[in-house]
C-alpha cells in the first residue's frame, strides 16, 4: 500500500516534469523563427527575396552595420522548388529603424535558376557562398526588395569602409558613387541612383538596365556559388562622379558655400550653381556687374566680389535667381584680393595696405582695423590669427588676433625663380624653398 502510493506520486512527478518540458518546447517553438514567411510571431514584417536565381532554403542573417559579430535576426528563405515561391524571407519591422544601416547576409541554399533565364534549372545549383545586401532601414522597410548580385557587388565595393567603421553617410555616399557605375536607370524613380534601385533589379528581366554585361554577372554569380570570392574582378567598376554641369565658358575660380557653388568665368561673369541635388546641379542664377569680376569670397547667403570697374561689392544671393548688390565700397578698385574668416573681411589693398572690416551686417561693413605698411599688397589668405600677403617677391605675415590692431610679424623674401614655397609659419626664417 505504502509502496503503491509512492509509485503513484512518482508517476505524477514524472508527468509534471514531462508537461513542463512539453510546455517549454512549445514556448521555444513559438519564440524561435521556423523560417516560415512571414515569421509566425511577427506578421508585421518586410518582404525580401534572395535571388541569384531564387535561393531556396538559404540562411539569412541581419546585422546592424556597427556590429557585424552579432546578428539581430536569423531566418531562412522559403524552401520550394517553385521559382515564384522560393527565396522569400521576412525581417520583422520592429527590428529595423529607418535611419539605421543594416547588412543582410544570405548563405547557402539552392539556386533554382543559376542561368537567370526565368526557367527552373534541373538540377538546381548548390550555393556555397554568401550574398550581401547593405541597406538603410528605410530602404528595407520599403519592402518587396531583392538581395541580388548587384547589391552584392555594391556591398563588395564599399565593404572596406564598413570594416573600417566609417560613418554611415560616407558609406552611403560611396554606394551612390558606385551605383551609377552599375545601374543605368533610377529604377524607383526618386531622382537618384542608389542601393534602393539595385534592390529592385531583377536578374532575369533587368539585363538592359545595368552597365555590367550578362557574362560578367554570371561569372560573379558563379563565384558566389563556389564561395571563391570575386572582388578582384570588380576593379573596373570605378566611382562615378555624382553629377556634372557644363558651364557657359571657362571658369578661373570656383568656391563652395552651403548648397551652392560659385564659378567665376575667365571673362568675369559669375554663375551661381545649385548643388543641393549632387546628381543634378544646375545654374540657378548669375551676377551681373559693370566690369569684370576677378575674385570672390562667400559668407552664408552673401558674396563679396571684386569688380574691375566697381571695386568691392557685396551681393545678396539668398534668391539666386535674382541676386542683389547691397553694398559697394567707394574707391575700391585698388583692392587686389580678399579673404573672409569669422565675422571679418580682410582686404589686400594695393595702396592702403591691409584693411579689416566687420561684416556681421553685410550691407554695412565697418572698417575696424588697418595696417598701411607695407604696400602694395597683392594676394591674401588667412589661417587662424595670421594673415599672409604677397608683395611682389615678398611674403608678409600679419598678426590679426586683435582685428583693431593688426601688425606685421615678419616678412620673407621670395625667389622669383621658384615655383612653390613651403613655409614654416612658426619660424619663417627656417622656411624651405622648393620648385
Ligand atoms: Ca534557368
Ligand atoms: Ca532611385
Amino acid at each position: 500500500m505504502h509502496g503503491l502510493l509512492r509509485t503513484s506520486e512518482k508517476d505524477k512527478w514524472v508527468q509534471r516534469v514531462l508537461m513542463a518540458l512539453l510546455a517549454a518546447m512549445l514556448m521555444c517553438c513559438v519564440a524561435c523563427d521556423d523560417g516560415g514567411y512571414p515569421p509566425p510571431e511577427d506578421r508585421a514584417a518586410t518582404k525580401g527575396l534572395a535571388v541569384l536565381g531564387p535561393l531556396s532554403g538559404a540562411e539569412v542573417r541581419v546585422y546592424l552595420y556597427t556590429d557585424l559579430e552579432n546578428p539581430i535576426y536569423i531566418t531562412t528563405t522559403v524552401e520550394s522548388a517553385d521559382l515564384d515561391k522560393a527565396g522569400f524571407f521576412a525581417v520583422p519591422d520592429r527590428l529595423i529603424e529607418d535611419n539605421g544601416l543594416y547588412l543582410i547576409k544570405i548563405s547557402g541554399g539552392l539556386d533554382l535558376d543559376a542561368d537567370d533565364d526565368g526557367i527552373a534549372d534541373d538540377p538546381p545549383t548548390a550555393n556555397l557562398g554568401t550574398l550581401h545586401l547593405l541597406a538603410t532601414g528605410e530602404q528595407i522597410r520599403a519592402g518587396d526588395y531583392k538581395a541580388n548580385i548587384l547589391t552584392d557587388i555594391l556591398y563588395q565595393k564599399v565593404a572596406y569602409l564598413v570594416m573600417a567603421e566609417y560613418p554611415k553617410n560616407d558609406i552611403l555616399q560611396s554606394i551612390r558613387q558606385y551605383a551609377t557605375a552599375v545601374l543605368k536607370d533610377d529604377l524607383d524613380g526618386n531622382g537618384i541612383i542608389d542601393m534602393a534601385d539595385a534592390m529592385l533589379w531583377d536578374p532575369v528581366t533587368g539585363q538592359d538596365r545595368t552597365h555590367l554585361g550578362k557574362a560578367f554577372l554570371v561569372e560573379c554569380t558563379g563565384a558566389i556559388h563556389q564561395d571563391s570570392g570575386y572582388t578582384a574582378r570588380l576593379t573596373d567598376i570605378k566611382r562615378n562622379f555624382m553629377g556634372t554641369i557644363a558651364l557657359p565658358e571657362k571658369a578661373k575660380k570656383i568656391i563652395a558655400s552651403g548648397d551652392f557653388v560659385y564659378a567665376l568665368a575667365e571673362k568675369g561673369d559669375l554663375w551661381i550653381i545649385d548643388v543641393s541635388d549632387l546628381a543634378n546641379p544646375f545654374i540657378a542664377g548669375s551676377v551681373d556687374t559693370e566690369g569684370n569680376l576677378y575674385t570672390l569670397a562667400a559668407l552664408g547667403d552673401y558674396l563679396f566680389v571684386l569688380d574691375s570697374v566697381d571695386g568691392l561689392l557685396c551681393v545678396d544671393v539668398a534668391n539666386p535667381g535674382a541676386p542683389q548688390i547691397i553694398w559697394a565700397m567707394e574707391n575700391s578698385t585698388s583692392v587686389n584680393d580678399l579673404a573672409i574668416s569669422g565675422d571679418y573681411l580682410y582686404l589686400a589693398d594695393g595702396e592702403k595696405g591691409l584693411l579689416i572690416y566687420d561684416i556681421r551686417i553685410p550691407a554695412n561693413p565697418i572698417l575696424v582695423g588697418s595696417q598701411k605698411e607695407p604696400t602694395p599688397l597683392w594676394h591674401i589668405t588667412i589661417s587662424d590669427a595670421n594673415v599672409y600677403c604677397s608683395i611682389g617677391a615678398e611674403l608678409v605675415i600679419f598678426d590679426v588676433s586683435n582685428p583693431i590692431d593688426p601688425h606685421v610679424i615678419s616678412s620673407l623674401p621670395l625667389d622669383a625663380f621658384m615655383d612653390i614655397y613651403i613655409i614654416n609659419i612658426d619660424g619663417p626664417a627656417k622656411s624651405m624653398q622648393g620648385s
